[in-house]
């Protein structure tokens, strides 16, 4: 099977093989992703990754024929399709600005409140709701028939098929968590046409065979299955954990989501006001999660500094003092691209702390205000769900990075079991093996079997504990976090 797994800042297409026992996965394709600004607004340039998508299945069917496809990507974002089935401009990136002061607007038609215990999802400014609305009275919104997100919209180029998979729709804000189904009254009431939004399918669905013409391109016909299509979910289906134990989740990437697995969702208005969000889990789990800035802040700090390799960053960082100053990192003037360091100094200086000035110092700076972020939200986790948190499991491209999991374990103080490093590409394979036939019948057997084939390497809280408390304790005397 090939596992197509787009995220913020690079794509991959995987080759995963599943027999009795066996789960092994080679990268056959690797691209960045990397967004155009056109005028003021931030684009994907959504035919470079389709482009990308098709030279890694022709990779992959390089090395023997392929029994399925499923892709997942990053979430919410979107492209327009017209009556004739044809692509109304180019997706707009998440970070773009068009959304500045939408969320106000719509919450004078929809209460926050009722959108909450609706949707259950967290308020992001960038959620599909807001960017809709953002559009509405445009063109293009005008021109549209139809809605799909960015794995639907590239399944749908290579099967004609179109669809919306529900865990990825349920990160719209347009998706009512607690029935399964489109919101479609909501979308209504903030002007957004419910015809957009279309027939919903599951992970495990067939969505179709490629195309006569992508056929020939590929040089063979090959079935296009709907995995977890939100990368984060995949991830989280890819975590190694055994039934029973009280886990959190940190699927580390771009963006830190921190969270815990439930059966149902929790519109509490404490999980609201700390916060958290409930997205859809493949077989009908429930993601209670926050996003937290993650490493984004890192990458762009690299980005700015242009010379300096994320290794000399982190060997850097290994070597600066610890315990120096920390900001929120969750702060809203995070979130757009730009110049972080600037933005780091001035955090520091208007909390009162002394600014971090060399490069090891930034980035120690970044890694230890992640690790607090994620111990409040694991410790909210353990408040909200009655249950504290025991162990960490933390997955994907974070896990190279052995300060941040060292950090996290110390932080946190509890032990964090991290890997596997692709553990979005594993849970979209393991699905995709399963709807061909494999004999895993539930998450439990995945796990388990993603487990005996990708063990993860323990990381335990050191004898600091002590000294993280009065990191928190300094973050709220700054006035930089409630005191809980
Ligand atoms: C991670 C992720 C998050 C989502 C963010 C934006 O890659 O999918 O789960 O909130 O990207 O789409």
């Amino acid at each position: 099977m090939a596992a197509v797994d787009l995220g913020a800042s690079s794509g991959r297409v995987v080759v995963g093989s599943v027999g009795p026992g066996s789960l092994s996965t080679e990268e056959v394709h690797r691209f960045p992703n990397e967004p155009v600004r056109l005028g003021p607004t931030l684009h994907w340039d959504v035919l470079g990754l389709y482009r990308e998508t098709l030279a890694g299945l022709r990779a992959a069917l390089a090395s023997g024929p392929l029994d399925g496809i499923g892709i997942d990507s990053w979430a919410v974002d979107y492209g327009l399709l017209d009556a004739s089935g044809a692509l109304l401009g180019n997706p707009v990136h998440y970070r773009d600005s068009r959304t500045d002061g939408v969320p106000a607007r719509v919450h004078e038609l929809v209460p926050p409140r009722e959108l909450y215990s609706v949707t259950g999802l967290q308020q992001l400014p960038f959620n599909t709701l807001y960017q809709l609305a953002a559009e509405v009275g445009g063109a293009r919104l005008g021109a549209a028939e139809t809605l799909l997100l960015i794995p639907d919209l590239l399944a749908y180029w290579l099967t004609g098929r179109v669809g919306a998979e529900r865990t990825n729709a349920s990160t719209t804000q347009l998706y009512a968590a607690a029935t399964g189904e489109w919101a479609a009254d909501l979308a209504e009431r903030v002007g957004v046409p419910s015809r957009l939004l279309p027939p919903l399918r599951s992970a495990g669905d067939l969505i179709g065979r490629t195309t006569p013409e992508v056929s020939a391109e590929l040089g063979a016909e090959v079935p296009v299955v709907a995995v977890g299509s939100h990368d984060t979910a995949s991830a989280v289906l890819g975590v190694p954990a055994a039934p029973g134990t009280r886990f959190a989740y940190i699927s580390s990437g771009t963006w830190s989501l921190v969270g815990v697995e439930l059966d149902a969702p929790v519109t509490t208005e404490a999980a609201q006001a700390a916060g958290f969000g409930n997205e859809g889990g493949v077989d009908g789990t429930v993601r209670l999660l926050r996003n937290v800035m993650g490493l984004w802040v890192l990458s762009e700090c690299l980005r700015g500094w242009r010379t300096t390799t994320l290794a000399e960053a982190l060997a850097a960082a290994a070597g600066a003092p610890a315990f120096g100053p920390v900001i929120d990192i969750d702060a809203p003037e995070f979130l757009p691209p730009g110049d972080m360091p600037a933005r780091i100094e001035r955090a520091c200086l208007a909390s009162g702390q002394a600014p971090p000035r060399t490069t090891g110092e930034v980035v120690r700076c970044v890694l230890e205000s992640l690790a607090m972020a994620y111990r409040r939200a694991v410790r909210e986790l353990g408040e909200l769900t009655g249950h504290p948190v025991e162990v960490i499991h933390l997955v994907g491209g974070g896990v190279r990075n052995e300060l941040l999991c060292d950090l996290t374990a110390a932080a946190c103080g509890v032990p964090v079991l991290a890997g596997p490093v692709e553990a979005a590409a594993l849970g979209n394979v393991v699905v995709q093996a399963r709807a061909l036939g494999a004999d895993l019948p539930d998450r439990w057997a995945m796990r388990a079997l993603i487990a005996d084939t990708h063990a993860p390497r323990p990381h335990r809280p050191g004898a600091d504990a002590a000294r993280w408390d009065a990191v928190e304790a300094r973050l709220v005397s700054a006035g930089l976090w409630e005191p809980r």
